[in-house]
């Protein structure tokens, strides 16, 4: 039995996600994961909310609540929907959680032990009435160079120059409006990357089996301009992990904290110990997943994740590690995925423009989603989310491939041979020559599972549903039953085997059509198939099954018009 570590990327704390943020890290990390637990493997699924950072400061202010309340009550929110979608995790953690605090201080504690980190003094706007300092969007002011007057400080919304907070025109304080601001001398930690570039080099250059769209960008920031750059690991915010040497004060550093994606990535780590103190366990319970020397050097460890983080995790997150000299589990593979775009433009958060993750559970069931997104997944190259095309995928695919042969088989035996698998003759050449034709299926569609082909994965898992119905149809047992009954009931005994085996196949795609269909066969037996043949024999002669109800209801045109039309603005 193998043992797979997988996490998928942290989803931020502030707001609900739309379907490209899912299907670029949570949804595939899922399928892998409910793949490899369907292999009978040992699978550790990790993945909590990103809670640090501006942008959490800044969407509680929006929501006019104290941030840490504001954060536990979107991680509830974000944990429900996660449920709807049926996302398997192990556990969905906190970055705020204290084991998380823990581990962060530790690292920063090692690297600058290991002479990792140095400290730089720089110069930072100061506001005086608020008593602090306003990191770049606290901060607005008038564009020097159109004149726009709620310019950020990094940046003009207008004109999108690229800004510094000195350049701005009556600069003041977002948080209270204040324009008593003056530039102060200021601290902060950077992480010598630039020290271990060769190192990570060498770690990157030795993963040859990752896809190009990892490897490429992770080359990118290696080697562009001046290279790899130190990196800024500390932020002048209350909100975050406090700056500490492990356990200890650091001066200088105080009322300052990590900057947020120094410590997100550490969470899944901290994730690790936060499922281990939920579910009763020990330290050693979490630590064979996460520490090379008590037991995890046999684990292998997968990343999801939308291409935008590909760098923090091929680079910072593995400068963190391997910096520390501590025998952590560095990560074996990386599947970074393009984005999914929304009907002729992007899918946005800050604009609402998509479909949200809350907002697809209210149209339709999970599977529906799950099954578009899976078999359009945006591996190769963006892809496009539009409504015919969601339309069609459903209609074709599920109702009429899936959900039509499940109700043909389970009605047309319940109406000749009652509810019970019936006894019938023996297997013929169409029965011979589909369990071979399954059997080379099963086995490409089991190596594309493997590779993480998750388009291919999902074109295969439906020529195998089509195999089927092709049998089906030309089996024809409907015409059999007239002349020779027996034939017939061998027929549809095979189709009512092929329901259970295609409840176990699809399983990782949609769970909970796969529920059904395994009750509606009166089993829980969901081994993965060895040999198709066998797997074709596991409902035995006189084995009770029921017509479950219709699996999947067709997306009518007018549906679909009243959702392109409701989801063509902004979200509120
Ligand atoms: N929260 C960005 C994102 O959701 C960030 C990922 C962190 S992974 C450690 O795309
Ligand atoms: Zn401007």
């Amino acid at each position: 039995m193998a043992r797979i570590l997988i996490t998928s990327a942290i989803p931020y704390i502030n707001g609900i996600k739309h379907l490209g943020n899912l299907v670029g890290s949570q949804l595939p990390a899922d399928l892998y994961a409910r793949y490899q637990r369907g292999r009978g493997n040992e699978v550790m699924f990790l993945c909590a909310t990103d809670e640090h950072g501006t942008p959490a400061e800044l969407a509680a202010a929006k929501a006019g609540k104290p941030v840490a309340a504001y954060c536990a009550e979107m991680h509830e929110v974000q944990a429900k929907i996660a449920e709807g979608f049926r996302l398997s995790f192990d556990y969905f953690g906190r970055s705020s959680s204290p084991q998380n605090h823990r581990l962060t201080q530790h690292f920063a504690g090692t690297l600058a032990e290991a002479g990792l980190i140095r400290e730089v003094t720089e110069n930072q706007m100061y506001s005086k009435a608020d008593g602090r300092f306003l990191p770049d969007r606290y901060i607005e002011g008038t564009c020097p160079n159109c004149g726009f007057d709620s310019a950020r400080g990094d940046q003009c919304d207008n004109c999108t120059k690229q800004l510094d907070p000195v350049d701005l025109i009556d600069p003041h304080s977002t948080i209270s409006g204040s324009t008593d601001l003056e530039m102060r001398e200021t601290k902060h930690l950077f992480l010598c990357q630039s020290q271990m570039k060769d190192q990570l080099e060498a770690w990157i250059d030795s993963k040859s089996d990752w896809p190009v769209l990892t490897t490429s960008i992770a080359k990118k920031w290696l080697n562009d301009g001046d290279g790899l750059q130190d990196r800024g690991i500390t932020r002048d915010l209350d909100w975050g992990i406090p700056v500490k040497r492990g356990d200890e004060d650091w001066p200088g550093m105080e009322g300052k904290v990590f900057y947020v994606w120094f410590d997100a990535p550490i969470e899944y780590i901290a994730c690790g110990a936060e499922w281990a103190e939920a579910n009763g366990k020990t330290d050693a319970d979490w630590e064979r997943w996460w520490r090379t020397d008590k037991g995890a050097g046999d684990v292998r460890y997968v990343q999801f994740m939308g291409k935008d983080n590909v760098p923090f995790h091929t680079l910072s997150f593995p400068a963190t590690i391997i910096g520390s000299g501590e025998p952590w589990k560095l990560v074996d593979y990386i599947k970074s995925f393009n984005y999914l775009n929304y009907d002729g433009g992007q899918f946005s958060t800050s604009r609402g423009r998509g479909v949200f993750m809350d907002q697809a559970l209210d149209i339709l069931p999970a599977d529906y989603w799950r099954w578009w997104l899976l078999s359009h997944a945006p591996e190769s190259s963006d892809s496009e989310f539009t409504w015919e095309n969601f339309q069609q995928s459903v209609n074709k695919d599920l109702a009429d491939v899936l959900g039509n042969f499940v109700s043909r088989v389970t009605k047309f035996c319940r109406s000749k041979f009652g509810e019970v698998v019936p006894e019938g003759g023996d297997y013929g050449e169409q029965e011979f020559a589909l369990v071979a034709e399954l059997q080379e299926k099963l086995d490409a569609f089991e190596a594309h599972m493997e590779a993480m082909e998750i388009r291919k994965s999902a074109a295969e898992l439906r020529a195998i549903w089509v195999a089927g119905n092709e049998y089906l149809q030309a089996a024809a047992p409907w015409a059999a039953f007239k002349q020779d009954p027996e034939r017939a009931a061998a027929i549809v005994r095979l189709s009512l085997n092929l329901i259970r085996f295609y409840a176990v196949l699809s399983a990782p795609f949609i769970p909970d059509a796969s529920a059904k269909m395994l009750a509606a066969m009166g089993t829980e037996g969901a081994d993965w198939p060895g040999s198709v043949g066998d797997a074709l024999a596991v409902l035995e002669p006189g084995h009770g099954f029921t017509v479950p109800e219709v699996l999947f209801a067709k997306i009518s045109d007018e549906d679909r018009e009243a959702w392109q039309e409701r989801f063509a603005g902004t979200r509120d």
